[in-house]
């Protein structure tokens, strides 16, 4: 008996032994998968490597629309079992209103059916995106978003993934409307309020910098209030990654009012530019209008490349030195141009912001948004808002009938993300 009991005893111990070595190794393994996918998201030209192609059993027809037309296109063959383990796809979600347009697609509010979580998700058609020849760009965007930025006043992204003739981009949801909106209703913001949401926005720029990304495109659709009243940067589209060895580039982009003068004269720019349009930002909310304005858009190009900033006197000393170093003509001499973001912080105008408080969002916001909660959409713009949702958003339906839509089907290698697992966005 006392045999049989020690040899239980035994047994039980070992098998415990058995169970733990499985556990840890299995768990390793599964950290080893995560960082393999992490690689294959991060450099998409790995799935070339006829190894890889075997592992994930990559069929060389994934492209193609299935019997079903249901199948979203992912890094891995929609087949393969480890894509139907992580795979997101448009039939996950709900699509409950439109919340934005812009020309390559729309921004829809969507609620996770499992979750119940709400998100915006832009979807963008690859037809158009090819089309205009902005592949780069929205690749651009995705990487950028991939670069796993996390900042609090940088929109988050989720996940990624494709359909044959669409591009989904699962981001966070806010709803406390642009921040222009806001101004457009107050005409300026008092100067507590306007450093405030500049200081936001300058922390976020300082982030991006540090990671060697130019914003670029700092404009008043861009700058989005969450419903606590904080700052939410959106879109990528038009960041630039990647610069030249000088840290310049010359690619033109951005909207006209708030245009630098080098990206106007198409010569090379730097991170600089988004402190002149940090700038432009500023000055709108404390005098109402975009610096260099006329209707006359020849005479706003001629203003922004010729005519000195004009800063009355009903701001303070400090806001008016502030953006005069901002809407500096020449990006060698403007604030930042030196020691980027480190220069703003200490400039007179943001004495009264502590960073690291604004940071962990410990500053009490100035407003706060009316909203009843998530569904409440009186901050967007009814004219999306009113447009009847697209039921082909939550199907994946296309049929690749002419040679440009399967062009566009396979255009975008290596855009869908999925988060390591045990992130659990979702
Ligand atoms: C998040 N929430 C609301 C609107 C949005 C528009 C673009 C990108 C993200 C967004």
């Amino acid at each position: 008996m006392a045999v049989t009991e020690a040899g239980c005893d035994l047994t039980y111990s070992k098998m415990r032994g058995i169970v733990a070595f499985f556990t840890a190794f299995i768990k390793e393994r599964k950290m080893g998968l995560n960082d393999f996918i992490q690689k294959l998201v991060s450099n998409p030209h790995i799935c070339q490597h006829s190894d890889v192609r075997v592992f994930l059993k990559i069929d060389e027809n994934q492209n193609e629309e299935t019997e079903d037309g249901n199948s979203p296109l992912c890094m891995t063959s929609p087949r393969s079992s480890l894509a139907e383990e992580t795979q997101v796809k448009p039939s996950d979600f709900d699509y409950l209103k439109i919340i934005g347009k812009g020309s390559f697609g729309k921004v829809l509010l969507a609620r996770h059916k499992e979750s119940a979580k709400y998100y915006a998700v832009k979807v963008l058609q690859k037809k158009i995106i090819l089309k205009k020849k902005e592949q780069k760009h929205i690749m651009a965007e995705r990487s950028v978003l991939l670069k796993n930025l996390k900042h609090p006043f940088l929109v988050g992204l989720h996940y990624s993934f494709q359909t044959t003739d669409k591009l989904y981009f699962v981001l966070d949801y806010v709803n406390g409307g642009e921040l222009f909106y806001h101004l457009q209703r107050e005409r300026v913001f008092l100067e507590p309020r306007a450093r405030f949401y500049a200081a936001e926005m300058a922390s976020a720029l300082g982030y991006l910098h540090s990671l060697h990304i130019v914003y670029r495109d700092l404009k008043p659709e861009n700058i989005l209030l969450d419903s606590q009243g904080h700052i939410v940067l959106t879109d990528f589209g038009l960041c630039k990654e990647g610069l030249d060895p000088n840290g310049t580039t010359s690619t033109f982009c951005g909207t006209p009012e708030y245009l630098a003068p080098e990206v106007l004269q198409k010569q090379a720019y730097d991170r600089t530019v988004d402190w002149w349009c940090l700038g432009s930002v500023l000055y709108e909310m404390l005098y109402g209008l975009p610096p260099f304005y006329s209707r006359n858009t020849a005479e706003m190009y001629n203003n922004i490349l010729h005519k000195s900033v004009v800063l009355k006197p009903n701001v303070s000393n400090a806001g008016r030195d502030l953006l005069e170093g901002l809407l500096q003509k020449d990006r060698t001499k403007r604030l930042g141009a030196r020691n980027d973001f480190v220069e703003l912080k200490c400039h007179a105008f943001f004495s009264p912001i502590n960073w690291d408080d604004l940071m962990a969002k410990k500053i009490t916001p100035p407003f706060v948004p009316s909203v009843s909660g998530p569904t409440d959409l009186r901050h967007f713009d009814p004219e999306f808002t009113h447009l009847p949702v697209p039921g082909s958003l939550g199907n994946t339906d296309c049929l690749l009938v002419s040679s440009s839509m399967r062009e566009a089907a396979s255009a975008f290698p290596g855009f869908s993300y999925v988060p390591p697992a045990e992130e659990g966005f979702l």
